[in-house]
């Protein structure tokens, strides 16, 4: 079986591991653009047009890539091999000698591919790992499912009308410009996404343009968008003291943020801020985390059955 398997957390770090295990002469070829090296060598190659960095042929079967850890960049080499034929779902049973058995082996490769910082003391202190532990209670899944959101970022996006502060926020919370930032109203034409620390979780944070009547190739980005903000599982409804708050697509997960509030606190805001003025964004992370994961359940000291677990005692 010809499988992919990202074995570094999914968010911005030097280095990334990407485990290729099957064909991998066949999978990689195409990417790298020249035969794969012999087994026992470590090579530098290109990855595509995309990023280069390292290559180790550890068996016949079985290769680790080294790109740059953006998740953006392993996100293409994983689509790339997929495009080969490679099962980015396949790899399961992880490679852990050091386990004491295979619900251990889960656990540390869950701990090796969480996306929150928050996920690792939490798995190390409750994640299941005897393979003889009782099977989970209701409340043991439902908090469970909570905690799962500390292994791969939820989508939470910022919507709102034009000239808001969308991506006045949006660039904050980045602590770099990456969005345009402008006093035209609907300056920004598509969306952009960054990763950020909520309280110890990740989130995919995504910026969006104000929504307006559009035409054209306009419209069609801004269909993509809507799409986005419809799968989004937290949409943040932003608008600034002089405008109304828009129906977001899928309101029951929605927090209303007023922004701009030097100019005047928004009445129908759950959350106020005035962006230029805020240095730590204590209180919006603490409202996205708990959106997700209450103080109840991140301060309980019940197990967590994370998916893996659940998979193999098929809960
Ligand atoms: N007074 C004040 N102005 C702000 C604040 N935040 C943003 N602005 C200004 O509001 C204008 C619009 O900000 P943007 O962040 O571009 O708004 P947006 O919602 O992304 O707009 P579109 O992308 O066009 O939909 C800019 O001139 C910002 O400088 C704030 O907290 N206070
Ligand atoms: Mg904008």
């Amino acid at each position: 079986m010809n499988t992919v398997c990202v074995r570094t957390p999914r968010t911005p770090g030097a280095i990334g591991l990407v485990e290729v295990r099957g064909d991998v002469g066949r999978l990689l070829k195409p990417i790298l653009g020249r035969p794969l090296a012999p087994v026992g060598k470590l090579r530098r190659e290109s990855f595509g047009d995309f990023d280069d960095g390292l290559v180790y042929r550890f068996a016949e079967d079985g290769a680790y890539c080294f790109p740059h850890a953006g998740p953006m960049v392993v996100r293409m080499l994983v689509d790339a091999l997929v495009k080969q034929g490679a099962d980015a779902q396949g790899m399961v049973a992880p490679a852990f000698p050091e386990a004491a058995g295979p619900t251990e082996a889960m656990l540390l490769a869950t701990l090796a591919n969480a996306a929150s910082p928050r996920a690792i003391d939490l798995l190390i202190e409750r994640g299941i790992r005897e393979d003889s532990a009782a099977k989970p209670t209701a409340q043991d899944l439902k908090r469970s499912q909570q905690l799962d959101h500390l292994l791969s970022p939820p989508t939470v996006a910022i919507f709102g009308p034009p000239n808001a502060g969308k991506s006045t926020l949006f660039n904050a919370l980045a602590d770099q410009d990456v969005a345009l930032v402008d006093a035209i109203a609907g300056t920004t034409r598509d969306h952009l996404e960054q990763l950020w620390v909520a309280d110890g979780l990740v989130v995919r944070l995504v910026d969006t343009a104000g929504v307006h009547k559009s035409t054209g190739l306009e419209a069609a980005a801004i269909k993509r968008q809507v799409k986005l903000i419809e799968t989004a599982d937290l949409i943040l409804t932003v608008a600034n003291p002089d405008q109304d708050f828009l129906t977001p697509p899928n309101e029951r997960s929605a927090l209303r943020i007023g922004l701009q509030s030097d100019r005047g606190i928004h009445p129908k805001a759950e959350l106020s801020l005035c962006v230029p003025k805020e240095t730590t964004f204590t209180n919006l992370a603490l409202a996205v985390r708990e959106h997700f994961i209450s103080d109840a359940v991140a301060n309980h000291s019940g197990p967590w059955w994370y998916p893996a677990a659940r998979a193999l005692r098929n809960v």
